[in-house]
Parts: structure tokens; C-alpha cells; sequence
């Protein structure tokens, strides 16, 4: 079984960015120890605060939050970093290379439960003479991504990840507390009749969202000529992980509950890396008008809507856009 840093020194040429990879995963380790853990750790439940984001924090995400920040301000490759649990950017190293950002723990949410949870990072590239502490050193689109992964925290802990050059997953072995190469070049099916979308947001939809999923609701006998199945779990990174290990179609589309913001999810660091991921493994990422990753950001916590999986789905939710 092949090792993560072997794999890593073969496929990828840059060692700065092995290194970081290799640095993320030394605290996303941690992170899984912790939520193995769960109540024996003291680690759930709320941490009695409010983000960024207006979101009550739990005890892990501060937990998983701390813990990337510390194993990346001690990377001199990583100039700065940009976390969904952070207001502001936070530089780290003048003289590095990376920029990271980074959700520390998607699905929190889920944590009591018992619910997978995960890490979503993306990594960005900076010039020499880019102030990590100006918010605009970050506000690169996705297509400038160098990496992005996951993390993924369930019955095993999994890393699937990208450099640009297909899709890779590897698995962990807590007994040694290494990653071991799994799957090789991942590939997402073009079709499929699975989807996830949290219907309780119906009334709330576009009209064209409405139309669309009506007719995925109608089966075999509807417009779309098959009958569908629904999963949702409330942890994108679960979603996306079943969706590049089967196929699928994932949806956070805009809802009217707050007219002014383009969607839930983060576009730089949930949008914008599993848009990497899907599409490196050749399924397509858009906000249902245009892709994901040419959207040029205008600030670091800004939101998005998304629809990812399958290439023929994904079209067929656009065409529906269209009309
Ligand atoms: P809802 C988790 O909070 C998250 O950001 C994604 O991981 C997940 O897909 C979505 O929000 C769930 O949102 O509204 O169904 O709770």
C-alpha cells in the first residue's frame, strides 16, 4: 500500500506543496482523533459563541479551527490563511508561497449525532509582493486553485485530493497514523438518479429550482424519463464524497429566506475546492448560471449558489436555468 508522502513526491512537482499537504493532514489526524473520541474528549457540543457567519459554534469546529491554524502559521511555506470560523485573514509567513483556506469542520452540525463530519481546504498560490493581511490577496477565482480536498471524518477517515492532475483517495490507519493511497483517479459518472437538496426549502426556490425538481419528483413518468432517489445529509462533505464515489447531483441553491445573499454555502472554501474535486473527476460545478469557479470573488466569506455532481444532471438543472 502506497503512503501519502510516497504518492505525494511522485505525482506532485512542487515540494513546497507537499509539504503543506502533509502539514494539514498532521492536525486534520488530530481532528479525527478528536472526533473519534467525541464525549470521552469533552468535545461536543457548543462552544457558547457566535462566527462570522452568525453561526453558534460548537467545541469542535473552535477545536479544528485552532488546530489547522497552529500546524499552518508553523509552515514557512503558507504566507496566510482564511478559515469560515475566522472574521478576518491571518497571515503567517511573509516569505511563503500558499495561501489556505479552509472550513474546519463541515457539518458541525451533525456532531452530537454522530453524523459524518469533515475538512474542506483549498490552496492558492500568492506573489511575493501579496500582504497577507489584505483580504484582496485572496480573492482569487477558483480556476487558481493549485489543490483542494477533504477531509472526511466517518466510519474511517478518509483524504480525497486533488493537485490539478485527477483524483485521488486515500484512507487512514489510526493504528500508525498514516494515509494510504485507496482509489486513483476518481471519476464521477455522467448520469444518475440520485439527488440531494433539502426539500423544506421548496417555497423558497427560483421558480426554474421549483420546475426542475418537480419533474425529478414525477419519476419515470415525468419529464425526466427516471425514477429518482433523495439523500441529504446536512454535511456537503458527505454528499460530495458519495456523489465522486457513485455519482449524484448535490443542490444549495439560492433560497428567498435572505434575498441578498447568493446562496448558504461559502464559495472560497466549500464552493470553490469541491468544484476542483468534481470537476477533476469530471463532473460539473455551477451556480445554475454560470460555473462555480469563474466566479470572481469579492470577499472572503461570501456565499454561493451551488449544484455539483453528475455532468449530464448538472446540464439538465441549467437548461432548466435557461428557459
Ligand atoms: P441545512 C453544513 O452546515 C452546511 O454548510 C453543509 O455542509 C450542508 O450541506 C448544509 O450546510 C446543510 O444546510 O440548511 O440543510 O442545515
Amino acid at each position: 500500500m502506497q503512503r501519502l508522502r510516497n504518492f505525494l513526491d511522485h505525482h506532485c512537482d512542487n515540494p513546497a506543496l507537499v509539504t503543506v499537504i502533509e502539514g494539514l493532514m498532521v492536525a486534520c489526524k488530530d481532528i479525527a482523533y478528536k472526533v473519534q473520541l467525541g464525549s470521552l474528549a469533552g468535545v461536543l457540543g457548543s462552544a457558547e459563541q457566535i462566527n462570522v457567519q452568525g453561526e453558534s459554534q460548537k467545541k469542535l469546529d473552535v477545536i479544528a479551527n485552532n488546530l489547522i491554524k497552529q500546524a499552518l502559521r508553523a509552515m514557512p511555506q503558507v504566507k496566510g490563511l482564511a478559515s469560515e470560523e475566522e472574521s478576518d485573514a491571518v497571515a503567517c509567513n511573509p516569505d511563503g508561497e500558499f495561501l489556505v483556506l479552509f472550513d474546519p469542520l463541515d457539518g458541525s452540525s451533525n456532531i452530537d449525532v454522530n453524523v459524518t463530519v469533515g475538512t474542506i481546504f483549498s490552496v492558492l498560490q500568492s506573489d511575493p509582493g501579496d500582504d497577507p493581511t489584505y483580504e484582496s490577496t485572496y480573492l482569487q477565482c477558483g480556476r487558481e486553485q493549485v489543490a483542494a480536498g477533504y477531509v472526511l471524518y466517518g466510519p474511517s477517515t478518509l483524504l480525497v485530493l486533488t493537485t490539478g492532475k485527477g483524483v485521488y483517495s486515500f484512507t487512514l490507519d489510526p493504528r500508525v497514523g498514516e494515509f494510504y493511497l485507496q482509489r486513483e483517479n476518481i471519476r464521477v459518472p455522467a448520469t444518475t438518479k440520485e439527488f440531494a437538496i433539502n426539500m423544506s426549502n421548496q417555497r423558497f426556490w427560483l421558480p426554474e429550482m421549483k420546475n426542475y425538481v418537480a419533474d425529478l419528483l414525477l419519476g419515470e413518468e415525468g419529464p425526466l424519463g427516471k425514477r429518482y432517489n433523495m439523500r441529504w445529509i446536512a454535511s456537503m462533505v458527505a454528499e460530495i464524497h458519495r456523489i465522486l464515489t457513485r455519482g449524484g447531483i448535490f443542490m444549495y441553491p439560492y433560497d428567498s429566506r435572505e434575498p441578498q445573499k447568493p446562496g448558504k454555502l461559502r464559495l472560497m472554501y466549500e464552493g470553490n475546492p469541491m468544484s476542483m474535486l468534481i470537476e477533476q473527476a469530471g463532473g460539473k460545478a455551477s451556480t445554475a448560471f454560470e460555473n462555480i469557479m469563474q466566479v470572481e470573488p469579492t470577499s472572503i466569506h461570501q456565499r454561493v449558489s451551488v449544484v455539483m455532481g453528475s455532468k449530464d444532471e448538472v446540464d439538465t438543472v441549467i437548461r432548466y436555468h435557461e428557459s
